[in-house]
């Protein structure tokens, strides 16, 4: 395991990455609410407050924008993605090597694993690759642990979010980020299932600034380190609000109640 306090990654030992790969995995049904979250370069922009520990793009995305933003902006690639044009058991396509996101200026790599899906032996030979390049260039590995598939019944089952985080840990991730499970003590379980693996939580849908920070909270009481986010901070009008307001959360370990009221 590769400690990520003296990464980019992380501040502290904990960690907000801003996810916006929304692009490619769900289309541009995604920038609806707030048309102006189309353009990446508002979303790099917010990328620079100093919550953000890291900006999880793709690679066209990274290419095109992040050479006026490397002075600011933490680089995370996530290196596989897939479009929700394509129907089938889920799977994820490898769409850039992590030499070449070295070159473009990451700083760490992200990769979705679908335990329980029908092609989750590729998947995890593949994501064996990846953190094996990563080790050898020293950058940290997140894993997007995504139970499902046809193996998987019920993947907001706290029991499969466990284990999710569990097999991160066990294939060499540094961070896995999962879904969250519910409460406060099944997160701590899944805590405890990735031993020397940070737990981040998916942000999800977005929801409203009480309930999305409650989970939040939930999340760093139970010993996990933080999160990655995208529609609940792009899909808002103000995302330095919602940013001010989980700095306080992750950071400082404020209460939902300060943190809304700063
Ligand atoms: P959100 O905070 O918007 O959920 O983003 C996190 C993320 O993992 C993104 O990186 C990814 O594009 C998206 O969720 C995938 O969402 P899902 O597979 O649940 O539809």
């Amino acid at each position: 395991m590769r400690p990520i306090d003296d990464s980019p990654l992380s501040r502290d030992g904990k960690v907000l990455i801003l996810a916006y790969d929304h692009g490619l995995e769900h289309g541009p049904v995604d920038f609806e609410d707030v048309p102006e979250s189309a353009d990446p370069e508002r979303v790099f922009d917010v990328a620079t407050h100093p919550a953000v520990t890291s900006l999880a793009v793709q690679k066209g995305v990274a290419e095109a924008y992040y050479p006026s933003y490397e002075e600011d902006v933490d680089l995370l690639a996530k290196v596989n993605g897939t479009s929700n044009l394509w129907m089938g058991e889920y799977d994820s396509a490898v769409n850039w090597s992590v030499e070449y996101a070295d070159e473009v200026g990451a700083d760490s790599v992200g990769f979705t694993l679908y335990g329980g899906s029908n092609h989750e032996v590729e998947m995890a030979e593949e994501f064996r690759d990846v953190q094996e390049a990563a080790r050898d260039h020293d950058m940290p590995v997140v894993m997007w642990a995504y139970p499902r598939g046809q193996g998987v019944k019920n993947d907001t089952k706290s029991d499969v979010i466990a284990y999710a985080a569990r097999q991160a840990m066990e294939l060499g991730a540094d961070i896995a980020k999962v879904k969250y499970p519910g409460s406060k003590e099944a997160m701590e379980r899944v805590v405890e299932m990735a031993g020397p693996t940070k737990v981040i939580m998916s942000g999800g849908s977005k929801r409203s600034d009480r309930e999305f920070l409650e989970s939040v909270k939930a999340v760093i009481d139970a010993g996990g380190a933080g999160l990655a986010v995208g529609r609940n901070i792009f899909q808002r009008e103000n995302p330095e609000y919602i940013l001010d307001a989980l700095e306080e959360v992750i950071f400082e370990e404020s209460s939902v109640d300060t943190a809304l009221a700063v």
